[in-house]
């Protein structure tokens, strides 16, 4: 009965919540495939442990929360799954003070209490999204409460409270105080409208274009969710290889229901905008920015949008870049270009990424330097609500990359980060690669911009220059696979790049730590085993792939497994572009001597990455090319560490399967089963990459396999016939 008032209050407020009904009251059909992921780290399962199960009774015996918005409803709704899911029924609620209150939930609009001095100082400092949970005495009694300035704020602290509750806790010993420290943290989906997902690897797109605007896929709900319940507050709909027609107005009636559904879990929805739209669905001969009809085109699209989406976030644009049209096809600057969408979407409030990964294999210079050639120079010529949105290196997403040299080099300009959570280059969905730890060594990499500590971290989140926009894209992993990314890990990617985009001082052990307990239980050894699995698996992806700053060594087009032979087509699509490997020795040298790339970062940087006493091992072939007897730290020659390094990452997949398949009896079958065969997978690639890697450089080197790895096996010849008409994400231009 209980349930059903919720439900019946719930139902009041608007068609999107009663989706969310539907779609809880369905719970039952989901539970019948309880273990293949779907549910994500919202799993809320049984809690057995006493102390724990009574500290959850306790706060759930009573709550008061104030039924007031869609967004509470969402709040409400997810507290009856939670407390079904833990206690095995729903948390009692009231509207009133008069019963025993155990907890409440609001902002300080919806309750005297939460109007108290105490609260309303720890509210001044927490923004729109921020959240104080915490015990509260109130005329002789004690509260759980958690308060914020907005409903969007009480739902983040629900969802934190809701970990908090799942983790193993029986007590909350002190406050939590809780604010982001960037304030756009935004997927970027590179979907495309025929649902195909460039580089993605978990099924099509969830974006379901023929159906909507009519219909909501409950999963559309489901994904709100999720990117609530970490924090994430925007959503790039399309691929930035983009198609005009998603601006047509047949589409945007279709992106506003999608919109329709994110507004009350606090997800904001953007676009890509095709730069020649004007021409292909404006009838305009040109796009030229300059052009006083071209910025009346899109001053009219925007117009509209908002008509539709009046909190429509705005723009990522990806321009002159691989074939995409931009401002320089009519000799404008990518500043005239982002310029007119910018004063478009301004009166909104509206913003535009604009992408910095541009480069052509015209200009006769190494592919890392050029975006810090095009975009310096532009630094003070973006209006204000531009952001140059910067990949976390030079090249691309590779599975290690020294931060990129623009951080640090456009003070007055916003940057914004894009990092890459699909695994294009790191095994793509059937590795097990944590990636948290590759985020945090872009976000901790320190740029000496404004003297020691200006850290890639600062500038995105504006302190280091006391910006108030800050801004954070993760390409997104998502798809339709009933688990969402493909690799059950993969989640861990989705949820560390929200957690890390909530706050970036988190350490990747923390945030591994947090998702294991929230998506496989409490029991220590399992976390303890999961988390170290989690954590050695990015060194471990680099070592079998490309270790000592070798990069871009994958096959060619789909980017799946090692092509360190790939030598067609335009240069700064090969591998040997980059490896530079001959009889002499290996690496790219960007010093002085080479492309200087080197000298586009501050001097302290340039210098530590120049001197080879200083350079990490770990960047050293990004930087330097070096004789193959080059002595190491080690005292191995280069070419032995070489052949250690893929050995050692081969060794690691192996105990990170070992470690797996000993938690056999505590993980149920059908997720156990699918990462111990993907296992299975990453041990014979991380094989492949070895051998092929090893022979195809020996070819070079000239030398012999030092005794301490296994003989890589096989004929490089076949390894280099290999074809995969099978593998995800070829483009006939690619
Ligand atoms: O990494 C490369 C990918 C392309 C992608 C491009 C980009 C969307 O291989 O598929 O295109 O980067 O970031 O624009």
């Amino acid at each position: 009965m209980r349930n059903f008032v919720i439900y019946r209050n719930a139902k009041r407020v608007c068609v999107y919540t009663n989706l969310l009904l539907c779609f809880f009251i369905a719970v039952p059909a989901f539970n019948s495939y309880a273990d293949d992921g779907y549910k994500l780290w919202l799993r809320y399962e049984p809690i057995s442990e006493p102390a724990q199960k009574a500290f959850v009774q306790k706060v759930f015996a009573k709550i008061v929360l104030n039924n007031s918005s869609p967004t509470f409803s969402i709040i409400q709704a997810e507290l009856v799954r939670a407390g079904q899911g833990m206690l095995g029924f729903a948390p009692s609620f009231s509207q009133s003070f008069a019963e025993e209150v155990t907890s409440v939930i609001g902002t300080p609009a919806d309750f005297l209490i939460l109007r108290s001095e105490e609260i309303k100082k720890q509210l001044l400092t927490l923004g729109a999204e921020g959240y104080y949970i915490a015990y509260h005495n109130f005329q002789n009694k004690k509260y759980l409460i958690i308060a914020a300035n907005q409903p969007v704020g009480v739902l983040y602290g629900t969802f934190h409270l809701l970990r908090y509750l799942q983790s193993g806790n029986s007590s909350l010993l002190k406050p939590i105080i809780e604010f982001p420290k960037i304030k756009n943290r935004i997927l970027n989906h590179w979907d495309n409208l025929d649902r195909t997902v460039e580089r993605g690897y978990a099924g099509f797109s969830i974006w379901d274009w023929h159906k909507l605007p009519d219909y909501v896929d409950p999963r559309y709900i489901e994904y709100a969710r999720a990117n609530a319940s970490i924090g994430i507050n925007g959503t790039v709909l399309t691929n930035v290889n983009a198609n005009a027609l998603v601006l047509s107005p047949e589409y945007i009636e279709k992106v506003k229901a999608l919109a329709d559904v994110f507004r009350p879990y606090g997800l904001k929805v953007y676009l890509t905008a095709r730069f020649s739209a004007p021409i292909e669905i404006g009838a305009l001969k040109t796009a030229d920015p300059l052009v006083p009809e071209v910025r009346a085109w899109w001053k009219n699209k925007v117009d509209e949008l908002y008509r539709s989406i009046p909190d429509f976030g705005g723009f990522l644009v990806k321009a002159n870049s691989e074939g995409q049209p931009g401002p320089q096809n009519y000799n404008r600057s990518h500043a005239d270009g982002a310029n007119m969408l910018a004063e478009a979407v301004a009166p909104y409030g509206g913003i535009v990424m604009w992408r910095a990964f541009v480069y052509s294999h015209e200009v006769p210079e190494d592919r890392a330097k050029q975006a810090n050639n095009e975009f310096e120079p532009l630094d003070g010529k973006f209006q204000e609500n531009v952001f140059i949105q910067v990949k976390n290196g030079a090249i691309d997403f590779q599975p290690r990359e020294p931060f990129h040299p623009l951080f640090g080099k456009m003070p007055k300009t916003p940057l914004a980060l894009e990092l890459q959570i699909t695994q294009e280059y790191l095994g793509q969905a059937t590795n097990l690669v944590y990636l948290a730890p590759l985020f945090k060594e872009c976000l901790d990499a320190d740029t000496y911009a404004q003297g020691k500590g200006s850290t890639v971290a600062k500038i995105i989140d504006g302190s280091l220059y006391q910006r108030n926009l800050s801004a954070i894209a993760g390409v997104a992993n998502i798809g339709t696979d009933r688990n969402w990314t493909g690799h059950l890990f993969g989640q861990s990617n989705w949820y560390a790049f929200g957690r890390l985009a909530w706050n970036h001082e988190l350490s990747s052990a923390q945030i591994a730590e947090e998702w294991t307990r929230l998506t496989f239980g409490n029991s220590p050894d399992v976390i303890q085993s999961i988390r170290k699995i989690m954590l050695d698996s990015r060194e471990a992806v680099v070592n079998y792939s490309t270790p000592l700053g070798l990069h871009h060594l994958m096959g060619k087009n789909h980017h799946y497994g090692p092509g360190p032979w790939v030598s067609e087509g335009r240069p700064d699509w090969t591998s040997v572009y980059y490896h530079q490997a001959d009889s002499l020795g290996i690496g790219f040298d960007r010093t002085a001597k080479g492309s200087n790339a080197l000298s586009q970062y501050a001097p302290e940087v340039a210098r530590e990455f120049a001197n080879l006493q200083t350079c990490p091992e770990k960047y050293l072939l990004w930087f330097h090319h070096l004789p193959w007897d080059y002595k190491m730290k080690s005292g191995n020659t280069l070419w032995k560490e070489l052949c250690l390094k893929y050995e050692e990452g081969l060794r690691t997949v192996i105990q990170m399967e070992e470690a797996w398949n000993k938690l056999g009896t505590q993980i149920d079958t059908e997720r156990y089963e699918q990462v111990r065969a993907f296992l299975k997978i990453q041990e014979k690639e991380a094989k492949w990459w070895k051998n092929s890697c090893l022979l195809y450089f020996q070819q070079f080197s000239k030398q012999t396999f030092p005794t301490e790895i296994e003989k890589p096996q096989g004929d490089i010849e076949k390894y280099m016939n290999q074809k995969f008409p099978h593998a995800p994400g070829i483009k006939p231009s690619w």
